[in-house]
């Protein structure tokens, strides 16, 4: 049987709510066959993941990184709820054959939603296992045309002081901005996320609609995103611009590269509780088999 996206991973290392259970056979059937037509073979499982411990819709929810409305995990939970996600637009711009301000739904409108469950590793050395529903960035991109020379593609996130308290303080230089190297927004594995467990994606998790690149660091997963720039240059990204020694523009997953002021090798998994030992990080998160092609030529002992 074809593997999924998922590779390693199955539903068994995500804590299933009830309603999820019914759903599970149906789901898994549909992302088989996805899976396998994007990825035109079957994938080899690349670690045992045993000891992997699975994040429920809770953990998920209450743990979050999401500065505009505040620097604590807890902030997102407990703020995001006022942001209004509906009306929602995006500016799309720059190298595009077609520029303009969609609504949300026009521009996701009839695309793909698939499942994909993906690990997901914050610079800060923890992650989690996470059920997005999403939408292949690349179909979004064709849609709008990315016009020959275009090299990178840039996103920001909205700005709202009324709905965002963290924005009032200038711990970043918002808008929260961030970019890939074109061929890295064109890869399968790289999705706009709109749900996860199949429910819409609540508002701390970057509603109406994130990105998601699980191979690097999670402060590239951009979260609330209402602009859209396809570029022929490197853009300024939030977190490089704030700490461009210690934040790359590139941030792969790379457990041999150490931050300035902590190591990379090992991760906690949130859920694990206190006393649970740390696990290995691995190379790009788990996806070389699918990645590491895009970075060729580049020297992955060096930070970037
Ligand atoms: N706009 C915006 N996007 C963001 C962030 C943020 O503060 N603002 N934090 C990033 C960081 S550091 C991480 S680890 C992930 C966290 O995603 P999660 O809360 O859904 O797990 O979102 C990323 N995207
Ligand atoms: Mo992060």
């Amino acid at each position: 049987m074809a593997r999924r996206w998922t590779n390693d991973l199955t539903w068994n290392d995500v804590t299933p709510k009830s309603h999820w259970l019914n759903r599970r056979q149906i789901i898994a059937g549909a992302l088989g066959a996805a899976g396998a037509a994007s990825i035109g073979g079957p994938l080899a499982a690349q670690v045992d993941n045993d000891n992997l411990q699975p994040n429920t819709f809770e953990e998920i929810t209450t743990y979050n990184n999401f500065y505009e409305f505040g620097t604590s995990k807890e902030d997102p939970a407990r703020y995001a709820g006022q942001l209004t996600t509906q009306p929602w637009s995006i500016q799309v711009d720059g190298m595009v054959d077609n520029p303009g301000d969609y609504a949300l739904a026009d521009l996701i409108d009839r695309l793909d939603v698939e499942e994909r469950i993906y690990r997901f590793r914050c610079v800060e050395a923890w992650s989690m296992v996470i059920p997005w529903n999403g939408i292949e960035l690349k179909d979004i991109l064709e849609r709008v045309g990315v016009q020959e020379g275009a090299k990178y593609v840039a996103f920001e996130t909205l700005v709202r002081p009324s709905e965002m308290p963290g924005v009032r303080r200038a711990v970043l230089d918002w808008p929260y901005r961030e970019g890939l190297r074109l061929d890295e927004a064109m890869h399968p594995l790289t999705i706009m996320a709109t749900g996860i467990y199949g429910e819409t994606i609540p508002n701390q998790n970057g509603a109406p609609i994130r990105l998601v690149v699980p191979w690097k660091y999670g402060f590239k997963s951009i979260k609330s995103i209402v602009r859209i720039t396809l570029t022929d240059e490197e853009p300024p990204t939030s977190w490089n611009m704030a700490n461009g020694r210690e934040y790359g523009f590139y941030s792969n997953v790379n457990p041999n590269v150490d931050h300035p002021r902590w190591s990379q090798a090992s991760e906690r998994v949130i859920g694990g509780g206190l006393f649970a030992q740390r696990q290995p990080t691995l190379m790009f998160n788990g996806y070389e088999n699918e990645v590491a092609s895009l970075y060729e030529g580049m020297d992955l002992s060096e930070f970037y």
